[in-house]
């Protein structure tokens, strides 16, 4: 019997995603993917708003190779609260190709920081999604980032779209890099230039340590799969107009899909249309996370 019963509407990974027809630069990063558990070794956190499948590091590694990827950026998945010991133990195995995204709370020691900064953490995530986590004051979000500055952490943060406006100011008040998950979740039914995605595209113009993922076209979109068209012209518009500040990422295992799961290979093929250069691909997939993750 397994330690945890997923939740009965839990969507579970693609089991064969398609081979894609793009073939991905040398040293390409998956730069958002989590490892889930297995929840026996690692249990789910109690504070969490959901029970997932397991998503072993072992399947993520399997996937990276299938797909043509050389490295993954593992972000600490809401299921797995501010207990990093799922995220610490992949990094370790991974022989160096991966990196991590932490989530830590108020109290966290320094020998604590030091210890996930040797396993490959480069980062901390604050999460503003309701149905994801509870509310941590801004205060204390403060604090973290100020410990966290120190050792050349940024910070990746995810919210939608809609809650932008009220969090604008607290976002611009943070000391170092910002990477926003998602492109900020946009309402893609609006136009691309209307007065939502401008105010997103005002962060990243206004505020140059602010990044981008230009991931998840299987959340964002509502035209679906496997083209996801309506998602295009958004992620297009961030990747040429900041072609040195976006980040690529399958979001593997794809928590909270509830509409379908995504076929990997067909997200992969998604790249060409929003990053349609060769140059615009090799600063996605290889320049811009190798900075941001393995300057050290
Ligand atoms: C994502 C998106 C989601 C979940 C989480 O940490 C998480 O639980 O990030 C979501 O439900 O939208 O980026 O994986």
């Amino acid at each position: 019997m397994a330690a945890f019963q997923m939740d009965r509407d839990w969507l579970v990974f693609h089991p064969s995603p398609s081979k894609p027809s793009f073939r991905p630069p040398a040293g390409a990063v998956d730069a958002h993917c989590h490892v889930f558990g297995p929840g026996d070794v690692f249990p789910y956190a109690p504070e969490r708003k959901y029970t997932p499948c397991d998503a072993p590091k072992e399947k993520l590694w399997e996937l990276r190779d299938y797909l043509g990827f050389d490295r993954n950026v593992i972000v600490q998945a809401t299921c797995h609260g501010a207990d990093n010991r799922a995220l610490v133990d992949a990094l370790k195995a991974s022989n160096g190709r991966a990196r991590g995204v932490a989530t830590v709370k108020q109290d966290v020691t320094d020998a604590e920081l030091r210890a996930l900064d040797a396993a490959g953490v480069r980062g901390v995530r604050f999460n503003f999604v309701k149905r994801l986590v509870d509310t941590t004051p801004r205060e204390v979000l403060h604090s973290i980032a100020e410990r966290i500055k120190p050792l050349g952490w940024h910070i990746v943060i995810y919210f939608e779209a809609q809650e932008l406006h009220e969090l604008y100011d607290f976002f611009t008040s943070l000391p170092t890099t910002v990477v926003v998950d998602h492109m900020g979740r946009p309402d893609v039914t609006k136009p691309v230039d209307g007065p939502e995605f401008e105010l997103f595209v005002r962060l990243l113009r206004e505020n140059t340590n602010f990044w981008s993922k230009v991931s998840c076209p299987e959340r964002l979109s509502k035209t679906g799969p496997d083209a996801y068209d309506d998602v295009v012209p958004f992620a297009r518009r961030i990747v040429e107009t900041f072609p040195d500040r976006v980040l690529w990422g399958t979001d593997w295992p794809h928590p909270n899909m509830k509409s379908h799961m995504p076929d990997d290979g067909k997200l992969v093929d998604f790249i060409p249309r929003i990053a349609p250069t060769a140059e615009l691909q090799r600063k996605l997939l290889v320049d811009n996370p190798l900075a941001l993750y393995w300057s050290r």
